[in-house]
């Protein structure tokens, strides 16, 4: 037995299982069917953070709670009008039927209704509308960031670099190269035995397959960032969800994106355009750091680096002379 959730094991069926008779042809249809589904339900399972998960998650940001709200305040509407419209059209069709003796109306023209029609789904629209301008613009408004930070996307990994932070440029922060971890990307090698199920995050004992990085961006909760996206060499995508940042990563233009996560923790997310044979391995990882803890990184950060070009300073001197005997 495959003990691997989501894959059906058809290494037993008889050879003679494999030729294309009809029922056996059905068979194998309704099998891969079946499989693809499983599968695709374990996929669903893991990456949401709830199994059975059938809505939008909430995310972590103001913004992403915003759109959560606004997609069902959107979705209500939808169901109430569905409700009276084909709750309308069924009682029509059941009630006013042929064989009960209904004969249709005569009239063509109602001034009252036709007006009715028209102003109702032009209010609906506006209603909707102005909520999902307004939050629009929220989404594109970067501007009283506390901080910036260039994420650049190569394939197949992320470059961050440190801008500013509280109003000063940063320096001597060393630029994050966050690419696939080596788990995952030893496992998914061709021929390379290793299970992707066996490929956990060691401290939660989550599956992290192709979802873990060897360097994730660190950011402050609690404050501003305003992200600016590009690429160096194909269009890929900067994603989020749980923060509701998503844009186009293009070369030579900087897109921009925010986000204020005011929960610590550990968010994923993806390149959400198709970039090349190796897109889905460049996850997104940003780990949230409560404000005091991300001083203390960025300082750490900086006197690392600063120690370390002191070491190379050093190494690449010239030897004193030595003193002249006699
Ligand atoms: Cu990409």
């Amino acid at each position: 037995m495959n003990a691997e959730p989501g894959v059906s094991d058809y290494s037993n069926l008889p050879k003679g299982a494999m030729t294309m008779s009809s029922s056996n042809s059905k068979r194998r249809i309704a099998g891969a069917v079946a499989a693809t589904g499983a599968l695709l339900a374990s996929m669903t399972a893991a990456a949401n953070p709830v199994p059975w998960q059938m809505n939008l998650d909430k995310g972590a940001t103001k913004i992403s709670h915003d759109i959560w709200d606004l997609h069902m305040a959107a979705l209500w509407v939808c169901v109430v009008l569905g409700v009276v419209v084909f709750g309308a059209m069924f009682i029509a069709i059941f009630r006013f039927r042929k064989s009960r003796g209904a004969v249709a109306a005569t009239w063509t023209h109602n001034s009252k209704l036709e007006f009715a029609w028209t102003l109702l789904p032009v209010l609906i629209l506006a209603g909707l509308a102005t909520p999902a301008t307004i939050l629009t613009r929220d989404m594109y408004n970067a501007t009283d960031s506390q901080m910036t930070v260039k994420v650049t996307g190569y394939q197949w990994l992320w470059r961050y670099d440190y801008i500013s932070y509280d109003g000063k440029p940063v320096t001597k922060v060393p630029t994050i190269w966050s690419r696939l971890a080596w788990d995952s990307n030893k496992a998914r090698q061709l021929d390379s035995g290793i299970s992707p199920w066996s490929v956990v995050d060691e401290q939660t004992g989550e599956h992290d397959y192709l979802l873990d990085v060897t360097h994730p961006l660190v950011i402050p909760a609690g404050v501003k960032v305003r992200f600016l996206i590009t690429a160096d060499d194909v269009i890929h995508g900067w994603w989020v969800p749980d923060f509701a940042a998503k844009r186009d990563a293009i070369p030579g233009i900087m897109n921009d994106s925010w986000a204020k996560v005011d929960k610590p923790g550990i968010y994923r997310g993806q390149c959400y355009v198709l970039c090349g044979q190796d897109h889905s391995a460049m996850p997104v990882v940003v780990k949230v750091l409560p404000q005091d803890q991300f001083n203390a990184w960025l300082a750490e950060q900086q006197n690392a680096a600063t120690l370390d070009k002191a070491a190379r300073t050093a190494q690449a001197a010239p030897p004193k002379p030595e003193p002249a005997k006699g």
